[in-house]
């Protein structure tokens, strides 16, 4: 079992894993910038270690300083959170070259995935349903036109090393592609330092659907069925819910058990999240993050399971500790990611939170690192609080969403609260009625 495991991240998910050692004997040691010296999450762990400037380049994200940090807190383990290095293979391999346990996937599966032809050539083979498209890297316009004369417009061109929403561009008709195919190229060169693109056949209007698997190393692997995350706004998740409003008990069945089929013939480790469009009851693969989610809180809350404990323990040996047929879907979680932001023009804000108020009672968790006198500042990611309610039907939890935004106070920053109170109270969103485009139109 471990003794003390080295967090390289910080902020909310920083704390969401100490809590996680905590309650596992655990001891933990995190590494921490200048700028977040008075942190909660520098506070509350065993052990810290300042390792750089507030920049996150000369900071959470400096390899050696990690390194450093842990031979220096004799840690026997490295959980890289989530962003930051979290999904880097190279920093994996490091932490195991150098004789610490990484807590996550083998490194080959975080390479693998983080090239989306690869990711797809895989899901592919073992079984995932996928969208018509090129099978490889696309090297030039004529090759682009054909490809896109075969699957038919509208098409969608993304980068292969990408991610998220960077580097997209869609098509809708022919004349439009040369300039777009040229373009997407460029910014896939800008963004990512490779213009590899490829193509698929673009769904208008899909909902985001996700699955959540757990495997362990004794060939035993588990599904906590699906997330619906189909409200974003420029590609970034604001409300996240489990179980989905539109997926049917026999749709759930389906994609969950075919996902997990798929993660044994690949020979998957440790937790995972398989990203799928879901459109006219088809889902299609996007993507695999072979990493722990933001969003992973309803999922626990809905099937009763600590999923980053899980996921320390199945990286310490251990086996998962349920089967299947034990686990249980009761209930729904809805989750509002609350940033510090204008909630206009979503620029960041930053300030003192001179008064915190978090909501409580019944079905209300709060995943955050805020207090009185915190400070929020525009180094890292303007994430400052995950409002997470847990109802016995979806209305509930509407209901208890609404009570908990009006009890929040957030005082010394803007927050995009306002912006979530009107997004639950639509007729739309009440109903389950909406997709990935239904935010950005909202809110125009
Ligand atoms: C798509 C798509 C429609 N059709 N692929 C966005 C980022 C990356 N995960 C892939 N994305 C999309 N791929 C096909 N064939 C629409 C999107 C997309 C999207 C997907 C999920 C959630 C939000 C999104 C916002 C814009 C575009």
């Amino acid at each position: 079992m471990l003794k003390k495991v080295l967090v390289a991240n910080r902020g909310e998910i920083a704390l969401r894993i100490l809590r996680a050692c905590k309650e596992l004997d655990i001891k933990t040691v995190v590494v921490h910038s200048t700028a977040d010296e008075k942190e909660m999450f520098v506070r509350l762990a065993d052990e810290s270690v300042c390792i750089g400037p507030p920049q996150v380049k000369n900071s959470y994200l400096n390899i050696p300083s990690i390194i450093s940090a842990a031979t220096i807190a004799n840690a026997d383990a490295i959980h890289p959170g989530i962003g930051m290095l979290s999904e880097n293979s190279n920093f994996a391999k490091i932490i195991t070259d150098h004789g610490f346990k990484f807590i996550g996937p083998k490194n080959e599966h975080i390479q693998k995935m983080a090239n989306k032809i690869e990711a797809k050539s895989i899901a592919k083979k073992v079984g995932l349903p996928i969208l018509p498209g090129s099978s490889d890297n696309v090297l030039d316009y004529l090759e682009a036109k054909s490809i896109a004369e075969n699957i038919g417009y509208p098409i969608i061109i993304k980068s292969t090393n990408g991610g998220g929403g960077r580097g997209i561009k869609v098509v809708l008709k022919e004349k439009e592609l040369k300039n777009n195919f040229l373009l997407a190229k460029k910014e896939a060169e800008l963004s990512f330092g490779s213009n590899q693109v490829y193509i698929e056949k673009y769904l208008t209007n899909p909902r985001h659907i996700e699955i959540q698997v757990l495997c362990d190393n004794q060939g035993n692997a588990v599904h906590l069925g699906e997330r619906e995350c189909s409200i974003q706004r420029r590609n970034q998740k604001i409300i996240e819910e489990c179980p989905s409003p539109a997926i049917s008990e026999s749709d759930r069945k389906k994609i969950c058990e075919t996902t997990i089929k798929a993660m044994k013939k690949i020979g998957y480790f440790n937790i995972g999240t398989v990203e799928y469009l879901y459109s006219n009851g088809n889902f299609f693969f996007m993507e695999m993050n072979t990493r722990l989610q933001v969003e992973h809180t309803v999922t626990e809350e809905v099937y009763n399971i600590d999923i980053v404990k899980e996921q320390i323990n199945i990286s310490s040996g251990k086996k998962i500790s349920l089967k299947q047929d034990e686990i249980k879907k009761n209930g729904h979680s809805i989750e509002c990611r609350i940033n510090a932001e204008n909630p206009i023009t979503q620029l960041p804000s930053t300030g003192l939170i001179k008064t915190y108020h978090p909501p409580g009672g019944p079905g209300i968790r709060i995943d955050s690192a805020l207090y009185s006198g915190c400070n929020i500042s525009s180094f890292y990611d303007g994430l400052i609080s995950k409002l997470v309610c847990k109802g016995n039907t979806r209305h509930e939890c509407i209901m208890k969403l609404k009570r908990a935004l009006d009890e929040y106070v957030i005082e010394g920053v803007q927050t995009n609260i306002p912006t979530l109170k009107k997004i639950i109270q639509t007729r739309d969103f009440i109903q389950g009625n909406f997709n990935i485009n239904w935010l950005n139109t909202f809110l125009k």
